[in-house]
């Protein structure tokens, strides 16, 4: 939405942002009926023309359809839904909306912004589905803008924001809160195709023909939106990239001018999104001088054989290895993203995925995901078409927000009642902390036939550890809260018990090190 307000602001138009809730894994309640009157009284305040929802399939497409329901109804306004869920599944969104954008909405926005405030016609828009006389009128994509840099800066700390959280509503950008600056250098510039993943139907369907689809901004302009947001926000002490592939399938000499103008201009830490087989000595060497602070890599599975035959990765363990190493040697912070309860070769993931993470070397973090089974991808249609899910299932649709958001941790995945997946992922949980002795970790899987028969002790060890680990931080409940989404539920309505029951836990923590010790 930052995108696109800024591309309506560019055109003549006046975006007014309005941002509902923080995207808080693991204590995500909803949105609260008081959060809905809120929003839906803001918006009879503003009096917009038209109203624009951005979508993702798992944790957002309900409920925006629900809160654009309630607009439809309250307000009669008309509202624009994209993102990626509505990319996947027009036909869906249009049901809950009156205007549907299929891919990229730059210039599709401009328009129908246009069209709406002169009273023109709105059917024939590329990009976007609607209803004319009853009949859904599918408009094809737009061949792809090939000048990002012809697009202003993203929205950011603009002064019409509006933010709904905790029940209150405060006139500010959260983002512009923090220490924090997000943004991205390209679209759409990931070779690989990875059966899980939402972004290649993307590139390889929607797109096709229409277009180069990997697209780098120049550095200039990455540069200036830095320096542009620093001015608004001087408290920025860290700049997050999004790109898919930080610099992969980027023009000749982009990287070495990013990293020159960058350690000038900016000089912040940064972070960025990798690949183990783009992460190469060189690459990384130049990164690291202009200040890469960290790097997450996604690796999604520890076994090979998962790997090529379930998720369409090529890579083998040793380039996985090899990029853990560079990483390492070049002192950048290392996050490794593994997906746990992958239902095809589910033993042979568990396993290899543990073995992996006792071979990279330490320190690093793992981020252990629930397998999202997105529309449009080939795992999704895979699991529909064997039997495994109903198509209604597809991005876990048939199960509460709450519970969809907590399916993110390790602790609570589908299958986290049966014994094994107790074991196994708190084996691999407790294998991603750098305190925990590797030894032990040995220990405990040859065990395994044994600790099987009871992961209970395995499961309280990682609990501690997480808990440990999250010790200090209000801002997160204990994990055990986590497992039920319930607790979890309950207390983030309840902040002041969360804080208590955080206390607490640190508390026992420290006790349990004590008597440890
Ligand atoms: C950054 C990011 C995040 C950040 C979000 C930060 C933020 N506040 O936006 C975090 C880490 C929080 C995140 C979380 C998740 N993400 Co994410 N994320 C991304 C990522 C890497 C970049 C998104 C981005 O900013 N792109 C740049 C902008 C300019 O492009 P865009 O978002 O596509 O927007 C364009 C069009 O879609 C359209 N558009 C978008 N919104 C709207 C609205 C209107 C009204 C209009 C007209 C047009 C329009 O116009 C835009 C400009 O052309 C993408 C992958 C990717 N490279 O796109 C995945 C991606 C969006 N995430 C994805 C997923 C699945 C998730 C999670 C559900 C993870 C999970 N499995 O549990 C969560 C859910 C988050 C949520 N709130 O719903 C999927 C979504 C697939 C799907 N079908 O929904 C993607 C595509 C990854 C993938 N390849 O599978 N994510
Ligand atoms: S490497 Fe990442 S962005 Fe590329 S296809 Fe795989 S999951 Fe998608």
């Amino acid at each position: 939405m930052r995108q696109i307000g800024s591309v309506l602001r560019a055109a003549g138009h006046e975006p007014l942002f309005v941002f509902l809730k923080e995207f808080r894994l693991g204590r995500f309640s909803g949105v609260t009926p008081r959060e809905e009157e809120l929003l839906l009284a803001l918006l009879r305040d503003l009096k917009p023309d038209l109203v624009g929802i951005s979508l993702t399939s798992s944790f957002t497409a309900d409920l925006a359809f629900h809160l654009a329901d309630r607009i439809r109804e309250s307000s009669g306004l008309p509202v624009v839904v994209g993102g990626p869920h509505a990319s996947a599944a027009p036909e869906e969104c249009l049901e809950h909306a009156d205007f549907v954008c299929v891919g990229e909405g730059d210039e599709a926005i401009v328009d129908l912004a246009d069209a709406l405030s002169r009273g023109e016609p709105t059917a024939g828009i590329a990009n976007l589905w609607s209803r004319v006389n009853g009949e859904i009128r599918r408009n094809d994509v737009r061949p792809l803008a090939q000048d990002l840099d012809a697009y202003p800066p993203i929205a950011y700390g603009e002064a019409e924001s509006y933010y709904i959280e905790d029940e209150r509503l405060r006139k500010v950008d959260p983002a512009a809160l923090g220490d924090m600056y997000q943004t991205t250098a390209s679209r759409m510039c990931c070779p690989f195709g990875c059966t899980f993943c939402a972004a290649v139907w993307l590139r390889r369907g929607l797109y096709a023909g229409k277009g180069k689809v990997c697209r780098y901004r120049s550095v200039d302009k990455v540069v200036e939106e830095i320096e542009r947001a620093r001015r608004v926000n001087p408290n920025i002490r860290l700049v997050r990239f999004w790109d898919e592939i930080f610099g992969v399938g980027a023009p000749r000499g982009w990287l070495d001018e990013f990293c020159e103008r960058y350690t000038k201009k900016v000089g912040l830490p940064f972070e960025i999104w990798s690949h183990p087989a783009a992460i190469t000595e060189d690459r990384i060497r130049k990164l690291r001088s202009a200040g890469l602070a960290a790097a997450w890599v996604g690796v999604e599975s520890g076994s090979g054989k998962v790997r090529r035959e379930v998720l369409n990765r090529r890579e083998t363990d040793e380039v996985v290895l090899r990029a853990a190493d560079i990483l390492h040697r070049h002192g950048v912070e290392a996050g490794y993203e593994f997906i746990l309860d992958i239902p095809w070769l589910a033993e042979e993931n568990r396993r290899g995925t543990f073995e992996l993470i006792m071979r990279l070397p330490r320190p690093f973090q793992v981020h252990l995901h629930s397998l999202s089974l997105l529309p449009r991808t080939v795992l999704a249609e895979r699991a529909v078409s064997e039997g495994l899910i109903k198509r209604e299932q597809i991005g876990l649709r048939d199960r509460p927000l709450v519970d969809r958001f907590a399916s993110h941790f390790w602790q609570h995945h589908l299958e986290i009642r049966s014994r094994r997946a107790a074991f196994w992922h708190s084996l691999i949980y407790l294998a991603g902390m750098p305190s925990v002795p590797r030894s032990l970790l040995w220990m405990a899987y040859r065990l395994r036939s044994l600790l099987l028969l009871c992961p209970r002790a395995l499961m309280l060890a990682a609990e501690i550890a997480g808990a440990r680990n999250a010790a200090g931080e209000t801002k997160y409940f204990p994990p055990l809260a986590r497992v039920y989404p319930g607790v979890a539920g309950y207390l983030s309505r309840h902040p002041a018990l969360a804080r208590a029951s955080n206390w607490l836990v640190r508390r026992l923590v420290r006790l349990a090190r004590r008597v440890f010790a």
